[in-house]
């Protein structure tokens, strides 16, 4: 086994703790979704962690939110996809991800009459919790998605690779829309303290090593027939097509979403063999696709009438 090899790196780290249970979520999904021939998409979402400390206290993070995921989730199952939603733990979530924080409680009056209290929703908030709660409630109906948490890189790896080797069953109805932000970077097991770091033992050394590329095998070995999407971010533009065009060129996959961390919810540009195309969307556009999620009113204004309704839901 070489060294630095990704069979080396599921050699020596284990498998998290509840990998089982997800495995078995996992294995379900993918064979109920099988069997009527359905079309799968495995998106991953949100930034991995890497634990300076075995029982950590301290870590290094990838920076994503996980919006593009969510959203990505939400728009898959509008066309007809299952949806494993591989993610970060706390971050962002298909259907919910407009409504974190403090939004959700704006959205809500509380009234006490003698012993009894009641919450309603007020009637802007049944504008915006409407279309996304009934999406919601249809997506968990239909079975259609799995949601399945990671926090550090080792995570992500074990649950990847899972997930995969289940979806190579499904032949090219799998796809995998990889936009996790997942650290190129990592502190080999064996060079990691137990306990939490102190300092009075002086500043601490901390040589990160590199992980070793997934895509290769994935590629090749776990899934080769799925369609695979892979994303690319950076900061120096100069670097952006390049390294998209490197990547599709080594790992043989079939399309890099290529963004750019500061403008990466206004422009993307897809990298195939054989194409460049950019999408750029204007402020306003980003905004109403954001509304979009929340209020589209063309679809549900005639079940969602907050005059009458006194913040009720009348959805049947
Ligand atoms: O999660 P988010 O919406 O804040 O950001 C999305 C993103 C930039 C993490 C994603 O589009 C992406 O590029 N993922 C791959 C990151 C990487 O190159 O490691």
């Amino acid at each position: 086994m070489a060294s630095g090899s990704w069979e080396e790196f599921f050699a020596v780290h284990l498998p998290p703790t509840d990998f089982e249970d997800n495995r078995s979520l996992l294995k379900e999904f993918c064979e109920r979704h099988d069997q009527y021939g359905n079309k799968i998409v495995l998106v991953t979402s949100g930034g991995t962690t890497v634990p300076l400390e075995h029982n950590t206290v301290r870590f290094v993070d990838n920076f994503s939110a996980g919006t593009r995921g969510a959203a990505s989730a939400e728009y898959f199952l509008e066309h007809g996809y299952a949806v494993i939603f591989m993610h970060r733990q706390k971050s962002l979530e298909p259907f919910t991800r407009n409504f974190n924080g403090q939004k959700l409680f704006d959205m809500l009056d509380l009234q006490h009459r003698g012993p009894n209290t009641t919450i309603t929703v007020k009637p802007d908030g049944v504008f915006a919790l409407a279309p996304a709660l009934q999406r919601y409630q249809a997506a968990h109906a239909a079975g259609a998605l799995l949601h399945v948490a990671f926090t550090a890189v080792s995570e992500y790896f074990w649950l990847l690779r899972a997930a995969c080797e289940l979806l190579a069953r499904s032949g090219p109805r799998a796809l995998l829309y990889l936009a996790a932000a997942v650290s190129d970077f990592y502190v080999p097991k064996d060079r990691v303290p137990t306990h939490k770091m102190q300092s009075a033992s002086g500043p601490p050394v901390i040589q990160l090593h590199l992980v070793p590329k997934m895509l290769a095998p994935l590629v090749n070995l776990w899934v080769p027939e799925a369609y695979v999407v892979s994303f690319k971010l950076e900061t120096d533009e100069n670097l952006l097509i390049p390294k998209a065009r490197a990547a599709l060129e080594k790992y043989k996959h079939k399309m890099v979403v290529a963004n750019m961390l500061q403008t990466r919810h206004q422009r993307v540009i897809l990298v195939t063999p054989d194409s460049n195309q950019e999408i750029v969307l204007s402020r306003e556009e980003v905004h109403a696709g954001k509304r979009a999620a929340t209020y589209s009113l063309d679809r549900y204004g005639e079940i969602v009438d907050p005059d009458n309704c006194g913040g009720m839901l009348p959805i049947s």
